[in-house]
């Protein structure tokens, strides 16, 4: 728990941040009262408007599936969801699988509306529910040593249609440095629109880092490792020139194929308009202070 403010923010009080945090506060407390887990509509940019759920659940990347938009949506369904535990291992106080409803038992679920965009190109906004991973990371006890997080997606085979080609190295597996991990925008989505996120977008479980590419958003995980050193990451291991570990949305650093200065917002329509890609997607001012005297074309 008490690790979870240690992230050096620095927080204007009238920031739509801060009136975040202070909505986490009093969560906290509620639950400190034993009145459980609450569930709320968090929108952390009221200005956004969500994409449609057909949107959300239509258009998607899930390779373990196939490499067409639509393939998870048609095939993500073989994939069994239930039962389902996450492996929490490494430098951890705590080690153990941790079944899916157990976690859920533990964990405070809210609305979180973030942006997702795309190394690719698109984007859409997605009204995800889901916890923070701090929390998560509390249960286990994250050990002192520890400087990164691992994290793993399932591979089956039998379930997974699109794991007998070599599109990657499977499993999918990706990375994150630990402050990154404890900061409070990154959360394990289990939901969309209220609703059990579907098979398609993750579920059980995935992860949502929303100022990174949405490459960096694990699906279906099933591991998550506390380690000491930079962790290989699956789209790195492909091509480190293209997709660096850190993956943070910055328009003015151009994948070495295609600009980023610019997205699609999918369901647009036809004429689907161009728009500016932000600075971190838009989280600039709640996740810079994580970079602060880094390169970041260097460490891209
Ligand atoms: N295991 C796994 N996770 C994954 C992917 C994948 O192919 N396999 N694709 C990633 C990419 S490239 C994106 S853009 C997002 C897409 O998430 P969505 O389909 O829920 O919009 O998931 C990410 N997580
Ligand atoms: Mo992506």
């Amino acid at each position: 728990m008490a690790h979870r403010w240690t992230n050096d923010l620095t927080i204007d009080d009238a920031t739509p941040q801060s009136v975040f945090m202070n909505r986490r506060q009093i969560l906290a407390g509620a639950a400190g009262l034993g009145l459980g887990s609450i569930a709320g509509p968090l929108a952390a940019k009221a200005e956004l408007e969500p994409n449609s759920w057909d949107d959300i659940t239509s258009y998607n990347n899930f390779f373990e599936f196939g490499t067409d938009k639509g393939d998870p949506a048609a095939y993500a369904s073989a994939l069994t969801t239930s039962p389902w535990s996450v492996t929490i291992d490494g430098l951890v106080d705590r080690p153990g699988q941790y079944d899916f409803s157990d976690i859920m038992s533990e964990m405070t679920v809210e609305g979180r509306i973030y942006r997702l965009r795309c190394v690719e190109g698109w984007s859409m906004v997605v009204p995800w529910n889901g916890f923070e991973l701090s929390d998560l990371l509390a249960m286990a006890g994250v050990r002192d040593e520890a400087r990164y997080v691992a994290f793993e997606t399932a591979l089956r085979p039998e379930e997974m249609r699109g794991v007998s080609r070599p599109v990657i190295e499977w499993p999918y597996v990706e990375g994150l440095r630990l402050d990154e991990a404890l900061h409070p925008l990154t959360i394990m989505a289990t939901g969309l629109y209220g609703k059990p996120i579907p098979n398609q977008n993750g579920a059980p479980l995935r992860l949502v880092v929303p100022w990174k590419y949405g490459y960096k958003s694990i699906k279906s995980v099933v591991r998550i490792s506390l380690v000491k050193d930079e962790p290989p990451t699956s789209w790195s291991k492909y091509s480190a020139r293209e997709y660096g570990f850190y993956s943070n949305v910055n328009p003015n650093v151009d994948h070495p194929r295609w600009s980023q200065a610019h997205e699609r917002r999918v369901g647009g329509g036809l004429f689907s308009k161009k728009v500016p890609t932000l600075m971190f997607n838009g989280y600039d001012q709640e996740v810079s202070a994580l970079y602060d005297g880094m390169d970041l074309a260097k460490y891209h």
